[in-house]
């Protein structure tokens, strides 16, 4: 049988990159053939204290994750949706596989290198001591995702071409432990998310992000239509008159004709999108974008309201989806505890 699992950081609203890069997927996942799968999604929390997070806004950020899944259509009837912590199996299993896990390649994993890039303290690997707030759990992070998708014995992942590498490394981990003690391991295969990575509004170069500091770099879900239409008028263009895609010379308005051919979906092509707006400015572009993003978003922000209003509602969702993944974590680390000796 099939398992499907997924996860998100409660680092904040989510915003329109989450929602086009993974849950409206995790939504489409969920609705097509259900009877052959497991789902779970996961609202990863451990691994959100790889950077410094304030303890009542992370809280806080949990609950808002939740509610706003569900209000964009992740149904806790046909989905595990549940809070990483509440299953210690988690770290414990990722004790384990960090005792297998190879040292070097986590150096070669791209989140890391591209953290000691922009960390404009470390000139050399010593600095990376002395001088930054760089955590050990920053470094070893994607063995707590192979924890995440093993501990389930997942068979599918759904990820975006970023996370590629990091299901590589839970492939290997697991092949390595399948090996080295019993094969108890599916290798995790993945379900590429099609379409393009939505970039920041401000930086067109780097991807939107829920901790980035300006919050006119991204659209959150829960952004009132006025300042949807606000942040994408103020929005980064360039001088180039009227609407074209070419990522290279033109990022940021390609960056907004990709998010339009994604937000309006039913296989609306990027050539679809310039060929309709061929005759508009840049503003009149923006205006049309506004509208369709308003569109898709009105309706989850009505549905965040509603499920607010139910009070204990969320509470329960993801205290049943806790007992849930607690039943397959328990089991699937007692096995582990066998064949390596802990049991
Ligand atoms: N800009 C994006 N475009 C498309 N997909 C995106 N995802 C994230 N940003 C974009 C996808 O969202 C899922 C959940 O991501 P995450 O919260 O686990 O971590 P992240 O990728 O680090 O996302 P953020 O928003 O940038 O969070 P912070 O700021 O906390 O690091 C993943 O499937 C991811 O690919």
């Amino acid at each position: 049988q099939e398992l499907i699992f997924s996860g998100i950081q409660p680092t904040g609203i989510p915003h329109l990159g989450n929602y086009l890069g993974a849950i409206s997927n995790w939504v489409s996942l969920q609705n097509t053939d259900t009877r052959r799968k497991n789902i779970l999604y996961s609202i990863v929390d451990l691994h959100a204290l790889t950077l410094p997070q304030d303890p009542n806004i992370l809280r806080e950020s949990k609950k808002k994750m939740a509610t706003i899944l569900i209000a964009c259509g992740i149904d806790p009837r046909k989905s595990v949706i549940f809070e990483q912590s509440k299953i210690s199996e988690h770290a414990e299993l990722a004790w384990i596989l960090n005792c297998i896990a190879p040292f070097g390649e986590l150096g070669r994993m791209t989140h890391w290198k591209s953290k000691l890039h922009t960390d404009k303290n470390i000139k050399s690997p010593q600095d990376i001591e002395s001088t930054s707030g760089l955590c050990l759990g920053l470094f070893s992070y994607p063995v707590l995702q192979a924890a995440d998708i093993l501990l389930y014995k997942a068979t599918h992942v759904p990820v975006g071409d970023d996370q590629i590498q990091h299901l590589q490394l839970a492939r290997d981990i697991a092949e390595k432990f399948n090996k080295k003690f019993n094969p108890i391991f599916p290798l995790p295969n993945p379900i590429l998310v099609s379409g393009s990575r939505i970039m920041s509004l401000r930086q067109p170069t780097q991807k939107m992000s829920k901790s980035a500091t300006s919050d006119y770099s991204r659209i959150n879900l829960t952004d009132p239509p006025t300042t949807i239409a606000l942040k994408i008028k103020k929005c980064t263009t360039d001088s180039i008159k009227g609407v074209s895609y070419d990522p290279t010379e033109r990022p940021a308005i390609s960056n907004l004709v990709s998010m339009y051919a994604a937000v309006k979906g039913n296989s609306t092509t990027i050539e679809d999108v310039v060929a309709e707006h061929k005759d508009s400015n840049t503003l009149q572009f923006k205006e049309a974008l506004a509208d369709v993003i308003v569109a898709q978003l009105v309706p989850i922000q009505k549905e965040i309201e509603r499920l607010e209003s139910e009070v204990g509602y969320i509470e329960k969702v993801l205290d049943e989806g806790a007992e849930s993944a607690r039943i397959i974590a328990e089991q699937n680390l007692k096995e582990v505890h066998r064949v390596v000796g802990l049991r």
